[in-house]
Formats: C-alpha cells, structure tokens, sequence
C-alpha cells in the first residue's frame, strides 16, 4: 500500500459544536476539507496503532464518499482495523452500541442528524470514545486547536472498498470488515425489552402503531425489530427507507417536520401509538391517539416506569437532565429518593456520568432519551421502552402521561426557536441578557418575581471539568423559568432557543394547552431579551 502525505493549508472554521462538525455539503467538499478534520482527530489521539474504529453514517449525501476518504485515511494512519456498516450505514445509537461491543478504539459518526440532507443541505462527522460516547470537550477543543495549525494529512492511495457486501477486505495491512448495520444494535434491544409481551400487544387486534422513520436511518431498524422481531404488520413503519436527502423532507421528529405522523394520530380512527426519529436515530418524539407527549415528560415518565421494563427492573442508580429540559424528572428522582444532575445541552456531558455508574436514564428537551446500555440519546430505544411500558400497563399514552401528571404535577413546557436570525444579533441578544443577570434579581414582572438568574456554568463530578457559558437562566420565585441559548448545531446564521418552564399542579388545569397557559411568560421571554429589536421576528419559527 502507497502512503500519501499530502500538504494542506488549515481552514478556521473546524471547531466542532454540539455534536460534531456540521457544515454545508458544499463546504465539505472543499478539496482537503473533510481530509483535515479527520486528520487533526487522529492526531488529536493516542495510542490507535493497531487498533479498531467504527465507521458509519446516517446515510445522507456524501456519507459514501466520506467513508471511503476515512478508511484510506485510517489506514495511512495505522489503524489495524476498520468495522463498517453495510451501504456505510450506522445509526449514531447503533454505531455507540457497535464501539461498545466489539470494544474498538473509537469511532467516527458521519452525520448532520436533525438537518436536511442534500446537495445544497447539510453534512457532519464527529468522533466518538472508547466509551461510545462523543467525546468530551477536552478532545473536540483539541481536535479543532491541531486544525489551526495542521499542514499536511496522510492517506492510502488504493481503490475505494467495497461497501454493499458483508464480508472482510484489506486495505493494506489494514483490516476492513463491513458488518450489518442493523443486527448487533437490534440483538441489544431485544435484551433490555421483554419482546414477548410487546408481540402479544402488537398482535392482540386492539393495539396499533405507526412509526415514521422520515427517511432516514431508522427505516432499517424499526422494520427488523417493530415488523421482523415483533410481528407488527407490514407498513407499521412509514417512509422507512434511507434516502440521500430524506425525500426533500426534514429529519427532525417534531410536531412541525414530522405533520404527517400528527395528522394520522388524530381521531377515532388514529394508531394507538405513534412515534418518529430523527436523520441519524438517536432522538424520538412519541404520540398517543390525539396527544403529544414533551421530550421532558417522557424522560420522567420512563423513570417512573423503568422497574416495569427488564433492562431496568433493578432500578435506577441516577438520572440527569440538560438543563433547559424540564424539571419534570426531578420530581421523579425525589419521589424515587436518586440523584438527579443538571448538565449542558448535548449529550457528551452524560459520558461521564454513565461511565461513572452514577446514572442510569438521561435525556434532552430536544427529542434525546437514552440510559446506560449505550452512550448516544437513542430514538428507537425510547419507543420500544413506551412500548414496553405500554404493553405492561395496557393504558392509552394519554392516561398513562396524565396519571403521571395526578402524580407529580405537570411541568408545563414549551420550546421556542427562532431560526437562522442575523449572527451578530443573536450574540448581542445574548450578551444583553448577560449584562443584564445582575439586575434581574428580586425584579418583578407582573406576577412574576426573578430569584436568581445566570450563565449557566457545569462542574462535573467525575473529572471536575468546569464548561461555562451554556445558557442564560432565569429563575422564578414560583418556580418558573425561561432559558435562552443559541444553538450550536445549525449551519446558517444563528438560531435561538428560547426554552420557558412552569410548574402547575392545579389539577383543573393539568390538560390545559401550553401555549395557553405559558402566554405570560412566553410574552415576557420576547420583551426581557428584547427578541424583536435583536432579530427583527415577532414570533418563533419553530415551537415544541
Ligand atoms: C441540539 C439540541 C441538543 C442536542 C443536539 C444534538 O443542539 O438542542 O439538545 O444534543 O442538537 O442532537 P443545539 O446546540 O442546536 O441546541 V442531534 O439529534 O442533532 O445529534
Ligand atoms: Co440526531
């Protein structure tokens, strides 16, 4: 095998965000774009001589042709081995679940997840641990410092590897072995579920489900574990084949991008049970017949419900929430007497935690569920965990969630976006909030008194890493809160999150709507951070 070491010049703009690189297509395809970040991540790393790393893709344009610049790449870099997904596919939960098991190196996750895909959309790859995690702030800070300053890459010159065929190649001294994408993350959860219960639900003639894989790359998982594995009938999975660009649609399981799956929820004749996942897998969004449940109360409600569930019928060590997700699993972890941490949005921040036995079940406002058999949020994991949960209790969702409501009380919650506004505005919409935390303390709006306020800074209890900066918070006394972050996984200007919070426990109004009941705060999120003279929008693009 010829090595080649090419010289490059450094692009400035490779610092990963939430969760990875993420760029226009058009930007990876910059000659020696994609080959420096993957560069400076194995130079980021150490002691990978020999060894294995995963590689996979949610399956949108120019997945291929990335996976076959990194193989050559991990190759020329003296990798002992590369595990693929068949067709280049690994969902991000599969592939965490792949890393773990066949305890490889790393591995390398090529998606833009919840973005477009497409020609003119959207691209991203990040590196995940030996954990299966992705990894910490630490290496992506590095990663992006070594691309500042890097000056040439290393790659095998050979052909591309065959990826459609299950078998194993050499690419030098380089082994490649391409794996199904589907069987090893399918066989996981038929260990954590008790399938045999989930069959007869599904099976019973009185229960049924629809599930919208939006084109992407849950398709082949649900249609092995919800039709294969568990005998729901053919069609139970809709738009379930991965296409490059997601059939023009948008991968983001919400009410907004995912309308079709709303619109088939609702009346008499509705599926009992409705869910969706995200471009790479590892978000959900679940539904009732005519009910929506919030990512937040889902993380609660499968808390509160784990012991019914094999996986977790020991009971939770822990449980952790990002911040701007509700408080509604809080509730949960003291009723259940465990801890319950609050960490930055993103889901590298829960490694340390899993890793440390600390936690079992965490998640995110935006769709994220997930627990300890992996180390990425998991969409199908949280549908077949409601499965689950439903074929035991044999309740409609919507009882199930106002049962819990009875409780707990609800945390009535919504989300705000506003979507790509003017970068410079965004910031000193955000820097305007900053400077203003001080005075914020003890003031009154309407029936609204702040009792604290800041930039929400986290300390990790394992390594004591300090991360700052990661979203302005203000707290009510009644135990309201609005939460304003810009979002780091976009591609276009910026988008703000404005993410507003409260409790009630008025039973008359625990159905009531969100929208309805937030109105004050929802009014007062727009006029304390002053949205429109920021960013010009009256209103939100996008609300969950
Ligand atoms: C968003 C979500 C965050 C999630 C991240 C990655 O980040 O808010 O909770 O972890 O996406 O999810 P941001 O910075 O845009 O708010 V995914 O499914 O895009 O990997
Ligand atoms: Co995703």
């Amino acid at each position: 095998m010829e090595i080649k070491t090419v010289s490059t010049t450094p692009f400035d703009d490779q610092r990963p965000g939430t969760s990875g690189l993420r760029k226009k297509v058009k930007v990876f395809q910059q000659p020696n774009y994609l080959e420096n970040f993957v560069q400076s991540i194995f130079d980021a790393l150490d002691g990978f001589q020999g060894q294995a790393l995963v590689v996979g893709g949610d399956g949108r344009f120019y997945n291929r042709e990335a996976i076959q610049v990194i193989v050559k790449m991990a190759a020329a870099n003296g990798f002992g081995k590369v595990i693929v997904g068949r067709g280049a596919l690994l969902s991000t939960p599969a592939a965490s679940c792949v890393i773990r098991k066949y305890g490889t190196f790393g591995g390398i996750i090529l998606s833009a997840s919840h973005n477009p895909g497409g020609p003119d959309a959207d691209f991203g790859i990040k590196y995940n641990a030996s954990n299966g995690g992705p990894a910490a702030e630490n290496i992506t800070e590095a990663i992006y410092s070594l691309s500042l300053d890097i000056n040439e890459y290393r790659i095998a010159d050979t052909a591309d590897i065959d990826l459609e065929t299950i078998a194993e190649q050499k690419v030098g001294d380089m082994l490649v072995e391409v794996i199904d994408p589907v069987s090893d993350y399918a066989d996981m959860m038929q260990q954590l579920f008790d399938f045999d219960a989930m069959r007869n639900l599904l099976g019973s003639g009185s229960f049924t489900m629809s599930f919208d894989a939006m084109n992407a790359i849950t398709g082949p998982y649900a249609r092995e574990i919800l039709e294969n594995r568990l005998g729901a009938p053919a069609g139970t999975v809709l738009r379930g084949e991965p296409l490059e660009d997601f059939g023009g649609a948008h991968p983001d399981p919400n009410l907004v991008h995912a309308k079709q799956l709303v619109e088939m929820m609702t009346g008499d004749d509705a599926p009992d049970f409705g869910a969706a996942s995200d471009g790479d897998g590892d978000r959900n969004m679940i539904l009732g017949r005519d009910f929506y449940v919030t990512p937040s109360d889902s993380l609660a409600i499968l808390a509160a419900n784990a012991r019914l569930v094999p996986g977790y019928e020991q009971g939770l060590a822990g449980v952790a929430r990002s911040m701007p997700t509700s408080q509604a699993v809080d509730r949960v972890a003291e009723a259940l007497d465990i801890d319950c941490y609050e960490t930055p949005t993103g889901w590298k921040f829960f490694g340390n935690l899993l890793d440390a036995g600390k936690i079992t079940l965490c998640g995110e406002e935006s769709f994220g569920t997930g627990s300890d058999h992996v180390r990425e949020k998991d969409g199908l994991w949280a549908v077949l965990f409601w499965l689950n949960v439903l074929a035991v209790r044999k309740q409609a969702v919507a009882d199930i969630v106002t049962d819990h409501w009875q409780k707990y009380g609800r945390d009535v919650y919504t989300r705000h976006d506003y979507e790509g506004v003017p970068a410079a505005g965004a910031n000193e919409l955000m820097q305007g909030l900053r400077d203003a935390i001080g005075q914020l303390k003890g003031q009154d709006f309407a029936a609204y008194k702040v009792e604290h306020s800041d930039d929400f800074s986290y300390t990790d209890s394992v390594d004591n890493s300090v991360s700052s900066n990661q979203g302005i918070r203000i707290l009510f006394t009644n135990g309201a809160r609005i939460v304003y972050r810009l979002s780091g996984t976009g591609t276009e200007g910026a988008t703000l999150r404005v993410y507003i919070e409260q409790p009630e426990k008025d039973p008359k109004r625990l159905e009531d709507d969100p929208q309805e009941m937030l109105s004050e705060l929802i009014n007062l999120s727009r006029s304390i951070a002053r949205i429109e003279h920021h960013t010009g929008r009256i209103a939100p693009d996008v609300i969950t």
